[in-house]
């Protein structure tokens, strides 16, 4: 596996120049075009002050500019901070200033807060900078994480830690220079940067297709890395003109009967286990007869404590960013507790779901993902969540939340002799009519939080 020795973008155009680095809806990107437009641009945000330890946010939903933008505050030597440009301002006001953001980047002309500088990706400087030097141990990136409390960490990643995370994939999956790997999810997400770092540590082709449905943009990819929803949704259309060879499905429990329909029509599937503190995936494995989420890949390492998941090695964040220093997220011997329940079944890693999930109906343990693990079996069932909504004489209760084209008479009658007393949902709600505009929100998951307190108001 290749180590750097410059810049990933300058190692290609100096090693495959003509080879395509970047597919834009039609328009094909060579290493040389890409590394210069780069250059161009980091240039001008260094005119504009952007150096070394720079913090440059990064506002906007995936484009061939975020993109740009991106790879040049990296260039500049800056820590870049991709954000989901549905977070509410207010959370911005209040969380950049202790993540020290000096500049900003945004898709859309959009206030930043007072002190923050806006650049721009139309700014051009063709006078030649002196380019830091490529330092794999420098930081690089901000990732906040989507906690499901309080406010949003920022996991701060090296480029060594996005490198070791992407050859753990590369060497699991195959994927090689003449590969092409859609960028299918967010750039603010862990999932999306682990695309941008397969791609630059093997020179294939990235590609980004701008406002096409999923179907039409995988036209000619080979990857590409998929939320569950996203490939059942894929699935249900004309799956039998897809090009898609292999798909990397994570960040959510991976129903066995999606991944068997997958490959029943010729698309590899890899089930993968990944978290923002780890740069993406952690554990994956071809998908087969059994739901768990294989091995760690290489230079990881997984252990079970009290139940939990405890994760170590390549691809860990140096720690949560705040107000300038780093705090760690490891314990003393480097391990780093993921609040998620796990078990081992005959050697493989298996994810009950979240331990601050659990809610208690009548005194007993109730862990939704158990019950929306039965409820994705169902043919019908799209999407399921069980949260809780309070109750007089049990304290709390569970109530499904769908998106399934069943009825939920059908649905109850098939669920409740598989569950226990406590876990049988007191209510069945739709899904869309919970969230009206969920699938313009932009995250990549639901946050549960919002979606109990939805929940709960319409119960
Ligand atoms: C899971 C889970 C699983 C995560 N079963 N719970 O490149 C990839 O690995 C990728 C490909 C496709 C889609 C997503 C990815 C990711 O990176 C996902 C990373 C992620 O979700 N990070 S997160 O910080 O937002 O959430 C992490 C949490 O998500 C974990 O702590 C788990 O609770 C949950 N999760 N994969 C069950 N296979």
């Amino acid at each position: 596996m290749i180590t750097f020795a410059t810049w990933p973008w300058h190692h290609w155009a100096q090693q495959t120049p003509h080879s395509i680095a970047l597919r834009v809806d039609d328009v094909d990107w060579s290493w040389r075009s890409l590394a210069s437009r780069i250059d161009q641009l980091a240039a001008a945000w260094q005119r504009a002050g952007v150096t070394v330890g720079s913090g440059v946010a990064l506002r906007g939903k995936n484009s061939l500019e975020l993109l740009l933008a991106y790879l040049a505050a990296l260039q500049c030597g800056a820590r870049a901070l991709p954000l989901n440009p549905h977070l509410p301002a207010e959370l911005l006001a209040e969380r950049l200033p202790t993540l020290n953001i000096e500049f900003g980047w945004c898709a859309r002309d959009v206030s930043w807060p007072g002190a923050i500088t806006p650049l721009s990706v139309a700014d051009i400087s063709s006078a030649a900078a002196a380019i830091p030097p490529w330092q794999v141990n420098r930081l690089a990136t901000l990732t906040l994480t989507s906690g499901s409390s309080g406010l949003p960490k920022a996991a701060a990643h090296t480029f060594a830690a996005h490198l070791a995370s992407a050859r753990g994939v590369i060497r699991l999956m195959d994927f090689q220079r003449r590969h092409g790997w859609l960028l299918s999810l967010p750039l603010y997400h862990v999932s999306g940067q682990g695309i941008v770092w397969r791609w630059l540590a093997v020179g294939a082709t990235l590609a980004l297709a701008q406002d096409l449905r999923l179907e039409q943009a995988l036209a000619g990819c080979t990857h590409a890395s998929l939320v569950p929803t996203q490939l059942w949704r894929l699935l249900q259309g004309d799956p039998e003109r897809l090009s898609l060879r292999d798909v990397l499905l994570g960040g959510a429990m991976i129903p066995l009967e999606l991944t068997q329909r997958a490959e029943a029509l010729g698309v590899r599937c890899w089930c993968g286990y990944g978290l923002t503190e780890f740069a993406s995936t952690v554990c994956a494995k071809r998908a087969d007869a059994s739901s768990g989420v294989g091995l760690p890949l290489a230079g990881r390492e997984v252990r079970l404590v009290d139940g939990e998941v405890w994760l170590r090695g390549g691809g860990m964040a140096s720690g949560y960013w705040q107000q300038g220093r780093l705090v760690p997220l490891a314990d003393g011997d480097g391990w780093f507790h993921t609040r998620d329940g796990g078990r081992f079944v005959d050697g493989e890693l298996h994810i009950n779901g979240r331990l601050d999930n659990v809610f208690f109906c009548g005194g007993e343990g109730v862990q939704p993902e158990d019950i929306e693990r039965i409820l994705a079996k169902h043919p019908a069932v799209r999407q399921s969540y069980v949260v809780p909504v309070e109750d007089e004489e049990f304290g709390q209760r569970p109530v499904a939340v769908l998106e399934a084209d069943a009825s939920f008479t059908e649905l109850r009658a098939w669920l409740e002799p598989q569950l226990a007393p406590w876990q049988r949902p007191v209510a069945y709600l739709s899904l869309f009519h919970v969230i009206p505009d969920l699938l313009t929100a932009g995250g990549i998951k639901i946050v549960r939080s919002q979606l109990t307190r939805l929940a709960q108001a319409q119960f």
